[in-house]
């Protein structure tokens, strides 16, 4: 859908008129736009063709005609005006973690700041931090974000990558003459961040499926079109550009092709080693004895022939996964999952009532849900004052009883405060079937204080989950500065169970801490922290792979278990 594309290119161009100072109620009625576009469930670019798009409320005729004049000629004129009317360089600043227009603006006027080098420059030589208002710490940050940024780059988070390298091998799967269309590398082992997307095809004309793939319509630009190999860049939701690499490779050797454009590059080193050591060589075309294909149809047939069980894609990292392949765990499945316990609803800011994410869950084969919406301090966030809340726990109990065929546990994902205490107390804690804490202010205090602040809500006896524990965004923000060792032990000392945040732009905690906790004997809760019924179907495969990724299995989920046995992990902590 074109929805975030929209919502993104008004978002810049209200930032692009606080850049240029100009009218702010027109600048808010921009941004408000914006928020719209992204919440939007139905397609703006069928609601704009069927003339209904002032329907949305907050959409005016105005805003109308300009959808209606990106649809058709992929522009906009104010955004184009706009962009004409700064440095060339001077947009590419507003994709700086932690830098806003205001500044920005400040920067350009006051130190002719015009691009991402003046900035640098201005920051070396202290410029930045000279400006009244700004000074040493706000240069750090900015800084920081430039950092980030130029790490981050190139890299797409798995939730923009997947669903575009998917809608790419069905239109390759509906062609003529194609067998078998799969995908390889990052996207398949399900990692974080993917930089390039790899898609192998069975076929029986290779240079037919290369020109079709180059030509369909989300091509921006073709890299490579031979008879094998094609290669482009796409256009992503949010405008950036992702590269997608097309093998086409014969039907004997699909299995070898699978296999090596799987990866890792570590973990398909070391099963070349293997291969060495029987005699044997290994390459994308199958294993080979000689010149005799041993294996390569298949990709299992190349793991059984050098001794080892089919490995998990989610498991070739070279993370110790060949030295232990006879005794893998059994890894986690979707199938598994008896519930989702961090789900937001209108009480706070979530979009979708309790009955509606209620039967969205019925449908997920699920036994209960837990309404998790954000405590007081969250003002941002809508969240529920203490009387509020008070009210909000009977309501829902009421409602509870109302909705049958699942479970619906009354929750809170109550903040935790700069001083490490909870934003509730303990008496409305109690009140809950079950409690999320997280921290959601305060993110860069030292690591010594971080640490302190999350031990203690482990300790309390109303804190059942640690909700997204780093607080990391990716690409945009960093994880706290926070010793994962200790709250690990912290976990498993108190029986506080520690989330894998399954929204794509979390999944916190990552592969690593999952694998640190799970070694560690800690409970783990996989939760889509939906705002919506959508996020709540969408998210939850990215929270399972990465769960995967760390070698969890079910036993150690809390959320696979029966509703009686979450009761009783509760009580155990209360007790
Ligand atoms: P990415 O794209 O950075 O997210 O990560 P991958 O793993 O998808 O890497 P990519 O696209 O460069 O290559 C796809 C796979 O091809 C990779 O996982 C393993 C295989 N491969 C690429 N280069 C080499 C290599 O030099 N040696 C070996 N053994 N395998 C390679
Ligand atoms: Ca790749
Ligand atoms: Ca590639
Ligand atoms: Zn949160």
């Amino acid at each position: 859908m074109v929805n975030q594309e929209l919502a993104r290119l008004f978002n810049e161009i209200a930032d692009l008129m606080e850049i240029k100072g100009e009218d702010v109620f027109r600048i808010n009625t921009y941004r408000k736009v914006s928020r719209i576009f992204k919440e939007c469930t139905a397609d703006i670019a069928a609601l704009s063709a069927a003339g209904r798009l002032t329907e949305l409320p907050g959409v005016g005729k105005g805003t109308a005609e300009r959808v209606a004049q990106y649809l058709t000629e992929g522009k906009i004129d104010v955004h184009q005006k706009l962009i004409a009317s700064v440095p060339p360089g001077l947009p590419t600043l507003l994709s700086i973690p932690g830098l806003g227009p205001k500044r920005i603006a400040r920067m350009w006027r006051e130190l002719g700041v015009e691009s991402l080098d003046d900035l640098k420059n201005a920051l070396a030589t202290g410029k930045v931090a000279s400006l009244p208002g700004m000074g040493d710490k706000t240069a750090e940050k900015i800084r920081q974000g430039i950092e980030f940024l130029e790490r981050a780059s190139g890299r797409i988070p798995i939730g923009l990558a997947l669903p575009l390298a998917k809608h790419i091998a069905d239109a390759l799967n509906r062609l003529p003459g194609v067998r078998k269309v799969a995908l390889a590398g990052s996207l398949r082992r399900g990692r974080e961040t993917i930089g390039d997307a790899d898609i192998l095809c069975d076929a029986a004309d290779g240079r037919k499926v290369i020109k079709a793939f180059v030509a369909m319509p989300c091509v921006k630009e073709v890299l490579a079109a031979g008879q094998t190999k094609g290669s482009v860049r796409v256009e992503l939701p949010d405008g950036g550009r992702m590269q997608v690499d097309l093998r086409v490779v014969s039907r004997k050797s699909f299995g070898a092709a699978m296999q090596y454009f799987t990866g890792s590059k570590e973990h398909n080193i070391r099963l070349r080693e293997l291969a060495v050591k029987k005699g044997l060589k290994l390459n994308e075309y199958g294993l080979f004895d000689g010149a005799r294909q041993v294996a390569g149809r298949d990709e299992e047939g190349i793991y059984r022939h050098l001794g080892l069980p089919l490995i998990p894609p989610d498991l070739r990292e070279d993370r110790g996964e060949i030295e232990v392949a006879d005794r893998l765990p059994k890894l986690i499945e979707i199938t598994d999952l008896r519930g989702d316990l961090h789900l937001h609803t209108p009480a706070s800011d979530g979009r979708d009532s309790i009955e509606d994410l209620a039967a969205a869950a019925k449908k997920l084969g699920y036994q209960y849900i837990a309404a998790a919406d954000h405590s007081k301090s969250e003002v941002i966030a809508h969240g529920l004052s203490i009387e509020a809340m008070r009210a909000h726990i009977e309501a829902l109990r009421e409602t509870a009883r109302r909705i049958k065929g699942v479970e619906v546990l009354v929750s809170t994902e109550v903040d935790i405060l700069a001083d490490g205490t909870l934003d509730y107390p303990d008496e409305i804690l109690a009140d809950c079937d079950i409690v999320t804490a997280s921290i959601h202010t305060g993110l860069s205090q030292e690591r010594s204080k971080t640490t302190a602040r999350t031990i203690a809500a482990m300790r309390s006896p109303h804190v059942h989950i640690l909700g997204h524990p780093t607080g990391r965004l990716l690409g945009q923000r960093e994880a706290m500065d926070l010793d994962m060792d200790a709250v690990i032990r912290a976990a498993v000392e108190t029986g506080t169970a520690l989330e894998v945040n399954a929204a794509w732009q979390r999944l916190d905690l990552c592969d690593r801490h999952i694998r640190q906790a799970v070694e560690a004997g800690a409970t783990l809760v996989i939760s889509t922290d939906a705002h919506s019924v959508e996020q709540m179907i969408e998210y939850m495969p990215y929270g399972i792979t990465t769960a995967r990724r760390g070698w969890a299995a079910k036993e150690h989920v809390l959320n696979t278990r029966p509703l009686a046995e979450i009761r009783k992990f509760v009580a155990s902590k209360r007790r």
